[in-house]
């Protein structure tokens, strides 16, 4: 199975290249899309050194902050061109998705088109989360499966891997929302083509270094969202 993970980045300097050789040692059919938006920190050059030394790493930079939907949306655009490419994984850079988890991913996608790392089953959990981010997290997938009928337990987890048909299939043009309501949205698409996931447990630690793009703004349109998607039928 040849994977690309994609690996969204905002001022991620000190935990990226840190993960880089973490993720390649977990197996050999792995590649990394690094999506940089111009971070101010200067990630996009330090990842740029590390492809000039590596060719299993890639990078994608964008001029500006556009938002992690449309991030996604880019590197799944740039792995689909890659025909040996079977599968595309979605990963935050700052070390709450865990490598050590991609061999279980790969494993499970072999039997389903999605892969979701979710916290919310029997050996899933987070570590060091206050509670109102718990309530949040919890509330946040509690509230889209009702309102939607996901068939999952955690609905705005970004470790994920889908399988390459499942990409090509979804109308990738159609999604636009960011954070969260991303999350929630390709789970939805991808539901309502019939396409089989499944959730398998990860344990979530709260970020290693850098500070946290999460804002109300991504809450409330996650929110709209899912209120949208229910209303539209869509
Ligand atoms: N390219 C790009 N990457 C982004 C953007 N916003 C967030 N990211 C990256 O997306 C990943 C997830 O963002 P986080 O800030 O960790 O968001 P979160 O995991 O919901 O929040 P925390 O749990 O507080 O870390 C990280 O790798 C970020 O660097 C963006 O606008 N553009
Ligand atoms: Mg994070």
């Amino acid at each position: 199975m040849k994977a690309m993970i994609v690996i969204p980045t905002y001022n991620e300097m000190e935990n990226i290249t840190r993960l880089i050789p973490e993720v390649l040692a977990q197996d050999k059919g792995v590649e990394i899309l690094v999506v940089d938006d111009n971070s101010p920190d200067g990630t996009g050059d330090s990842v740029e050194q590390i492809t000039q030394e590596n060719n299993r790493v890639h990078l994608l930079r964008r001029p500006g902050k556009m938002g992690l939907g449309t991030a996604y949306i880019s590197g799944f655009r740039y792995s689909l061109q890659r025909p040996d490419i079977n599968c595309i994984f979605e990963m935050d850079a700052d070390f709450s998705h865990r490598p050590s988890y991609i061999p279980d991913f790969l494993k499970a996608v072999e039997s389903a088109d999605v892969v979701l790392g979710s916290r919310y089953v029997k050996g899933g959990g987070v570590k060091n989360w206050g509670l109102s981010r718990k309530f949040l997290s919890r509330g946040g997938s509690i509230f889209s499966r009702a309102m939607l009928g996901l068939p999952v337990n955690d609905c705005t987890g970004g470790f994920r891997c889908y399988r390459r048909e499942v990409l090509e299939t979804l109308d990738l043009d159609r999604i636009n929302s960011q954070g969260f309501g991303f999350q929630v949205e390709m789970l939805h698409e991808c539901n309502k083509k019939g396409f089989k996931i499944k959730e398998i447990p990860i344990v979530f630690p709260d970020r290693a270094e850098g500070s946290s793009k999460m804002s109300k703004k991504i809450v409330f349109e996650a929110f709209f969202l899912v209120c949208r998607l229910r209303s539209s039928g869509r």
